[in-house]
Formats: structure tokens, sequence, C-alpha cells
């Protein structure tokens, strides 16, 4: 039954359709979920696809309380959900995407956090109207679909009260701290340790979003700003 729903959410990406809330319907609990979702990633390995990291996901109060979902969650990154800074996010082969700014950490084999960036992550759903409970979103890897990363810099002594700015258009949209991902982003380093049992030297670590996400719409320019560590900036095509 999981690698039926892992190739009922590849088709839902790759076709850009939403489908019915699957996972919670048939009763997945959260460690079947997560083997799903490595089912369904195993797939974009499957065509070519690279594994650069993980993402956390509901890290802060806002982001939980946007879904209804009151749980630390975690998914996995490819080389093929990578933007460069600046550069375009194909929104018509994504269903309902979102934006958020988050914090990224380069890891280093360990799983010790060796730089820092400010980050976009833009998510969707594959669920009708952006509904799903727990399981769902697991076997939705955590909604993953693409990422793009500022500069890195050393990780300095105090990350854990610098300000967030979410822009779209030059306009500021949502205003947050990085207190706000776990009460410092840092504890999402550890936590995605502990959750994913394995990191690579060079992976990258999204932390969360600190605010709530918006909407992406297309040809919106949206830039994060977080205080100290710079800009991060994509257009929407
Ligand atoms: C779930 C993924 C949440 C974050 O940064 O909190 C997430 C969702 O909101 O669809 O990526």
């Amino acid at each position: 039954m999981t690698a039926e729903l892992a190739e009922r959410l590849d088709t839902a990406a790759l076709t850009a359709t939403p489908i019915p809330q699957i996972a919670s319907r048939a009763g997945l609990d959260a460690a079947a979920a997560y083997t799903v979702q490595e089912q369904l990633v195993a797939r974009r390995l499957a065509r070519g696809e690279r594994l650069v990291g993980i993402k956390l996901g509901l890290t802060s109060r806002a982001k939980m309380a946007q879904v209804g979902v009151d749980e630390v969650i975690w998914g996995r990154l490819t080389d093929g959900m990578t933007v460069a800074d600046g550069s375009t996010v194909d929104t018509s082969r994504l269903i309902h995407p979102r934006i958020e700014p988050e914090v990224a950490f380069l890891l280093d084999a360990a799983g010790n956090a060796t730089a820092v960036a400010p980050a976009l992550e833009v998510i969707d759903s594959r669920y009708a109207d952006f509904r799903f409970a727990l399981a769902d979103v697991i076997v939705d890897n955590s909604s993953a679909a693409a990422y793009a990363i500022g500069s890195w810099r050393p990780v300095p002594d105090g990350v854990d009260n610098l300000g967030v700015l979410l822009e779209v258009d030059g306009r500021v949209v949502q205003i947050g701290s990085t207190a706000a991902i776990l009460g410092d982003p840092r504890r999402a380093v550890s936590q995605g340790l502990r959750l994913a049992g394995r990191v690579e030297a060079g992976w990258v670590l999204l932390a969360g979003a600190a605010t709530a996400a918006v909407p992406l719409a297309k040809g919106a320019y949206v830039r994060a700003v977080v205080e100290g560590l710079g800009a991060v900036g994509v257009r929407a095509s």
C-alpha cells in the first residue's frame, strides 16, 4: 500500500494536480508516513535527482497555527528543488505554491552547522485546498517544492533573535524573528539530525519558516531579509 501512496503523491506533483488527503484516511501513523515519504523521494532519485539535505517544518507557532498541525516534521531536499538566489521559480509546475522566509545551515559529516544563510522555501501541498493532517503532510515530503539560499557565512554567536522580513515586490508582508524557530534556529540542527537519523557533509538544513507562508503569485519578486545574514530573492514565473 505504501508504494501506491508514494506513486499517487509523485503523480500529483508531476502533473500539478491536487489529490485527497490519502494518508490520514488510510490510518497511517507517523512512522509509516515517513516510509512512504522515503519511497516518494526514491522515485525522484531514480529519475536522476540527488539528495542534498533536509528540511524541518512546523518549527514555529506561526506555521503550526497556519496549517493546524502542531508537530515538528521533516522532509528530504533534492538538487532538483534548488533555485539560485535571484533566479526564477516556475509556478506553472506547482499547484498552489506558498513562500516563506527561513534560515539555512550547512552541515558537516557529524551534523554540526558550519555556515548559515538566509533562505526562501517554496512549499506546495499536493492536497486539495492545502489541507492535511500530520500523516498527509509527512508522506507529501513536508510540502517541499523548491528553495533558494543566500550567501553562506560562518555561524555568528547569536542567531537566536534576528529580525526576519518577507517582502513581495518591495512590500513587507511578514515580519518575524529567528526566535520563532524553536526558540533558536540552531535547535533545528540537533532536531534534524535526530529526526533524519543521518546527514552527510555538505548537506543543507532548512530550519523551518519564521513566519506564516504567503501565496506565491506568478510575476512576484520575493525577498527574505534576515538581520545580520543578508537577503535572498526569487522571481515567480
Ligand atoms: C508544511 C511544511 C511547513 C515550514 O517551514 O514550517 C514548512 C506546510 O506548511 O505545508 O515547510
